[in-house]
Parts: C-alpha cells; sequence; structure tokens
C-alpha cells in the first residue's frame, strides 16, 4: 500500500473501484487509516469540483437525531431544549480524538447525522467522500457567526461546514500544588514531576507540541524535525502517568495529576470543581482549533439535522454550550449576550497559536512514529 503501483491503487485511479471500497479493500489488506487517507490525498484529491451535489434536504422533520460529538463539549439543556422544542429524540454518542471520529465513519457507520471533526480531520472526511454538503438555506441564523470563524482553509464556502466551537491546546496545572507555574512544554522533561504528569491521547497534539518545542511548525513533514519531536517525546514518557485526553479532568481534580497537556475548555470545567487549576499556554506555542459540524454522507435525518444546525446557531443556544463546555463561541451575538464567555485569542495569543493542517502524503510517516511512541 505505499506505491501508486499497487493494484488496488490502480484500480481506483481506472475508475474501476469507488472511493470507498478502495477504503473498505485497503482496510481488509491490514493498511491503516492515516495512511489510507494519505493515499487517496496523493492520487489525486477530488476536492470541492469532484464533490457530490446537494441532494434535496426532506421536507418532512425526521422523529429522531444522531449526534456523535466530542465528550463534555454541549450545554447543560441543550439537546433537551431541542427535543422538547422540535419533538425530535436526539440520541448522543462521544468520541476523544478526531483518529476516532474518523476510524467510525470509515469503518462504515451510517447512523450518524451529525459529526463535528476539528480543521484537518474535515479535510479527511471531505477525501474520503464521507460528507453531504449543507443547504445554507435551512440556516436563517448564520449571520451571527463572527467572520473571522467562517470560510476556513478546510472549506472555504462553508459548504460542508458549520463552526461549532474553537479552542486551543495547553496545560492544566494544580497551581496551588506547584511551587511555581510551568511555562514551557519543557516541564514534561522534569523528573521533579515523575508520575503526575500526563500528555492527551492525540497523535497531533503530542507530536505537535514538541514540534513547537524545538520552534517549527505543529505541521511538519521535515524528517529531520519530526524524529527530534519523537525523541522529546520519548524523553518524556518515563516521566509520564499515562496518555489521557479529555477523562485526565477527574485526576487533576482528585490531586493525581498535577500537570496535564489538556485543551483549555476541559480546563475550565475541571476548575469549576477545583479552583486550583488553571491553564497555561506554553511559551514556545500551541494548538488553535475550530471544531465544525459536519453531516456524515447517508447521514438517516437530514433535516432534523438542519433544523438542530439553524437551532445551535441561535445566540442564547451558542452561549448555553460555550458557557457549560468552557470553549470559545464562533457566535458573535452569543458572546455580545454573555460577555462572561471567552473571548477570541488576543493577537499576542494567536501570533503563539497555529493551526492543524491536513498532513496528506506525511500521515503516514506521523502515524508509524505515534504508534513508536506509545510502544517505546
Ligand atoms: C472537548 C474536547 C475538545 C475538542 N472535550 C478538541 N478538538
Amino acid at each position: 500500500m505505499t506505491t501508486s503501483t499497487h493494484p488496488l491503487l490502480q484500480a481506483l485511479q481506472r475508475g474501476r473501484l469507488s472511493r470507498r471500497d478502495f477504503v473498505t479493500r485497503a482496510l481488509a489488506a491490514g493498511a491503516g487509516l492515516p495512511a489510507i487517507a494519505a493515499l487517496l490525498s496523493a492520487c489525486g484529491g477530488r476536492g470541492s469540483e469532484g464533490d457530490a451535489a446537494p441532494a434535496g434536504v426532506p421536507a418532512a422533520l425526521e422523529k429522531e437525531l444522531a449526534i456523535y460529538n466530542w465528550s463534555d463539549y454541549i450545554g447543560e439543556t441543550t439537546l433537551a431544549d431541542f427535543e422538547r422544542e422540535f419533538g425530535v429524540r436526539v440520541i448522543y454518542d462521544t468520541y476523544e480524538s478526531n483518529e476516532d471520529l474518523i476510524a467510525k465513519l470509515m469503518a462504515g457507520a451510517t447512523g450518524y447525522d451529525l459529526v463535528v471533526p476539528s480543521n484537518y480531520a474535515v479535510r479527511v472526511l471531505r477525501e474520503l467522500e464521507l460528507l453531504a454538503p449543507v443547504d445554507r438555506s435551512f440556516l436563517t441564523n448564520w449571520s451571527h457567526l463572527a467572520p473571522v470563524f467562517t470560510a476556513q482553509a478546510f472549506d472555504p464556502d462553508n459548504r460542508y461546514t458549520v463552526p461549532w466551537q474553537w479552542g486551543m491546546a495547553g496545560l492544566a496545572v494544580r497551581a496551588d500544588r506547584l511551587k511555581a507555574l510551568p511555562d514551557s512544554w519543557a516541564v514534561f522533561h522534569d523528573p521533579a514531576h515523575a508520575g503526575k504528569m500526563t500528555q492527551l491521547d492525540d497523535m497531533r497534539d503530542v507530536i505537535g507540541c514538541w514540534l513547537k518545542y524545538r520552534g517549527h511548525s505543529l505541521n511538519s513533514t521535515d524528517p529531520g524535525e519530526l524524529a527530534r519531536a519523537k525523541a522529546d517525546a520519548l524523553q518524556a514518557k518515563p516521566y509520564l502517568k499515562s496518555y489521557l485526553s479529555a477523562p485526565v479532568k477527574g485526576q487533576l481534580i482528585a490531586g493525581d495529576v498535577w500537570i496535564a497537556q489538556l485543551w483549555n475548555g476541559d480546563t475550565a470545567q475541571a476548575r469549576t470543581s477545583e479552583p486550583g487549576i488553571e491553564f497555561v499556554l506554553p511559551k514556545e506555542g500551541s494548538m488553535i482549533y475550530l471544531d465544525s459540524m459536519v453531516i456524515p454522507a447517508g447521514a438517516p435525518h437530514r433535516r432534523a439535522a438542519h433544523e438542530f444546525l439553524n437551532y445551535m446557531l441561535r445566540p442564547d443556544v451558542g452561549a448555553g454550550i460555550s458557557r457549560k463546555s468552557g470553549y470559545g463561541s464562533p457566535n458573535a451575538k452569543a458572546l455580545a449576550l454573555d460577555p462572561s464567555l471567552l473571548q477570541p485569542p488576543s493577537p499576542a495569543e494567536m501570533r503563539r497559536l497555529e493551526y492543524q493542517e491536513d498532513l496528506a502524503a506525511a500521515t503516514g510517516e506521523w502515524d508509524r512514529i505515534w504508534t513508536e511512541i506509545k510502544a517505546g
């Protein structure tokens, strides 16, 4: 599965195999998901011109809506209020990483109506033809969005994506237990905190932070830079309790973990139970993301999906989501409604932040390094 001479790739290129069949067969042949996505994008992405034409959204509102979202990422009453107002029952499942989401959709999960990938993951799902276009005529609340969060590089016309929330990765620290606040990713190399630290269980965030640590782009595909990032990750590993994403909140609150690589909103959520927890943006810089709602191809309840998209664009609903999650709202009217919500990053912070891009052909190499880090 590594060269364009592979029979499966040739069949795809000659139009004898659909992209979806290609994925199914490549998986059966033992190829990794990121490698498959990289091969697809390398062998001539379909891009926007090749995407499926928007099919009509049904006129009748279905009675169910299935959402697959990151954990701890929604308002207290968002779903119940929607169910009551629209008479639609919401089925809500959660995941912990873009890779989990991509794997699920690639494996053929067809039941979901809305899922929430980050920037680069939108591109991967588009490449795999796993997304259905959004019909903007249903989104009467679209204008509430702050323009800075629309027309992103991963979907310049917002043909597939409706912004959900933005956030950044950094350090969640038990400031009340530490002599001084760490300000660098180097803290994970400090034996003084051995056993009290975790990093995210996320390939992009872990390798990305070590690239930033050495002054590189967190989207680097340079073999030397990646080798150095791998060495830095392996140097930190003996001092880590584990690789753990959002569920680390409980251990921070309990005091079992003092320093966690974590996203800002989940840190804010933990802080509501333990005020000694603080968020630090390391001086070398970090990752900012925009997660978007998208409709998977073949979603069974597309009318309900569009109703939910328009509902969550209401300023009060958007404010409710960000108030509970601690993440940033892309909805300018929501921010005006509740000034206590997280404000967009300052220009100074923005200079230290970088969006994750699709790694395209280098995805397989990143995947290999991550597997070696986890196994090392
Ligand atoms: C919410 C996770 C944040 C999403 N628990 C990271 N893209």
